[in-house]
């Protein structure tokens, strides 16, 4: 069996080797994926993996804009179409000065998993640009956004490609690349998700990540009749995602003891409640400041500055930020401290000797593309709701969301349970992902 993945890596390294994060990725899927493949006909001496690890489509672009000072900048938009055997192209775009063709194919990859385990019919994609949002006015950001959609719309549409946010990329972006995919197009369709409520979009779905994230967490806490209430929790990232779990957990009775951002960490020893989550909110979304700014109003917390915040003693960990923020050590450190549950709302946050650590001690670890599918999830959602021309109630889209949350920990339990009852997420997600987008590409032959 090694040696039939060894030779599949190495073939993917030879085409890829500068793409590590790709790279990471697609060796995550193989070592759990091609076992279950060489156990099943249908999908033996398919190549079907090898198809998968192939992006449908490339596009790489240049956005040209001028900044406040009148300077011409220039930056570089992508596209990556990775699969549509089970639906039209779908996921984020992030705008982040780290943007390249490895860290957008790692997303698409997963995209792909990702969306045929939320159990709606959407393919995987990805994009950005290596435009670097922090420090830009309201202005600058509308003009790249307009000259970044001037390029992209030809590429995207409702029914063929529908982006989203990722980091960097918010409701104030997806409003500004709405309005000019609107333009050109002259037709208002769902094109994007993540829009304004007054222009299609879906309630539930800013909170979507956050909450998915932790209801997984829920999920797998309860197969060891255990919850989250009265639980420490440690949470990295202060954005979208890290922002609606922490709001999450409160209501759930957890205790959420940090937040972190590229610069550091805060630690505040009396839980972040409510009313401070509210401060937080307004720093980060309103006045676009820095985390350390939490000090200046609660003056008993911690700054602990150019660290993650997994020293801190916790029984949950939720890493929110980015890929790669959480390794082997700091999965060392979390285990001697007693963490009993990590659930990513990250992308691909935990390196692969996190996870080999994490599942030596058997505790509960689920995969992003598990644990944090109920974002993308309820933006097929928002797309039922523009095609249907009408908006369900919060409620009837949380309990939606849940119910899809709920599922993908059953199908994780039907592909990962091992024999001594050990769940692993990992192996469970991977194969549930895979099996449903092989099916599609079998059916519909060697296009
Ligand atoms: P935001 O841009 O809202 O927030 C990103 C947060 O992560 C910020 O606090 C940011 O800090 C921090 N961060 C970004 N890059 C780094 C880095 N290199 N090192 C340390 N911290 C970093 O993004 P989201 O919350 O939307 O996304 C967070 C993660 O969740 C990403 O991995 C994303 O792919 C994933 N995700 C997002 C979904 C969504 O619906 N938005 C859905 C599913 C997954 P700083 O301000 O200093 O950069
Ligand atoms: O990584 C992700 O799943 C996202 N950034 C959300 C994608 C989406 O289309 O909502």
């Amino acid at each position: 069996m090694e040696s039939i993945i060894n030779e599949f890596l190495d073939l993917v390294k030879q085409r890829n080797g500068n793409e590590p994060e790709f790279l990471q990725a697609v060796e995550e899927v193989a070592e759990t994926v091609i076992p279950y493949i060489v156990k099943h006909d249908i999908y033996y001496k398919k190549n079907i993996l090898l198809r998968m690890v192939e992006p449908e489509r490339v596009v790489t672009f240049r956005v040209c804009w001028v900044d406040d000072t009148g300077e011409i900048q220039v930056n570089r938009g992508y596209r990556i179409q990775m699969n549509s055997a089970i639906g039209p192209y779908k996921g984020g775009l992030r705008f982040h000065p780290t943007v390249n063709m490895s860290i957008l194919k790692f997303l698409a990859f997963e995209q792909v998993f990702k969306n045929s385990l939320t159990t709606l019919p959407m393919g995987g994609g990805k994009g950005g640009s290596d435009f670097d949002p922090k420090g830009k006015s309201d202005n600058e950001i509308m003009r790249f956004c307009h000259a970044f959609m001037s390029e992209l719309f030809r590429h995207i549409g409702h029914n063929t490609d529908v982006p989203a946010g990722d980091i960097g990329v918010g409701a104030r972006e997806i409003g500004f690349l709405f309005g000019m995919y609107k333009k050109i197009s002259n037709g208002f369709t769902g094109v994007l998700t993540g829009k304004g409520m007054s222009w299609g979009g879906s309630l539930i779905r800013p909170e979507a990540t956050g909450y998915g994230t932790v209801y997984f967490a829920e999920n797998m806490l309860n197969t060891r009749n255990d919850s989250i209430e009265g639980k420490n929790v440690v949470i990295s990232g202060s954005g979208n995602v890290a922002q609606y779990a922490a709001e999450k957990v409160i209501q759930l009775g957890g205790k959420v003891l940090t937040l972190s951002d590229s610069s550091g960490y805060i630690y505040d020893a009396d839980g972040i409640d409510l009313d401070k989550l509210r401060f937080v909110m307004h720093l980060k979304n309103v006045k676009r400041e820095r985390i350390n700014e939490y000090l200046n109003k609660y003056a008993n917390a911690k700054y602990i500055k150019g660290k993650t915040p997994w020293e801190i003693k916790c029984d949950i960990a939720l890493p929110c930020a980015t890929q790669n923020e959480l390794n082997e050590n700091d999965a060392d450190t979390l285990l001697k401290n007693g963490c009993i549950c990590v659930s990513e709302g990250a992308n691909m946050p935990s390196t692969k000797g996190a996870i080999e650590a994490f599942h030596k001690a058997k505790i509960l670890f689920a995969p992003g593309k598990a644990s944090n599918a109920g974002g993308v999830a309820t933006s097929g959602l928002e797309m039922t709701q523009n095609s249907l021309r009408f908006n369900w109630t919060r409620e009837e889209v949380d309990l939606k969301l849940k119910e899809i949350m709920s599922n993908i920990h059953d199908s994780c339990i039907d592909y990962g349970k091992e024999e001594d009852g050990y769940i692993d997420y990992v192996k469970g997600a991977n194969i549930a992902g895979f099996v449903k987008v092989a099916d599609a590409m079998l059916a519909q032959g060697i296009v």
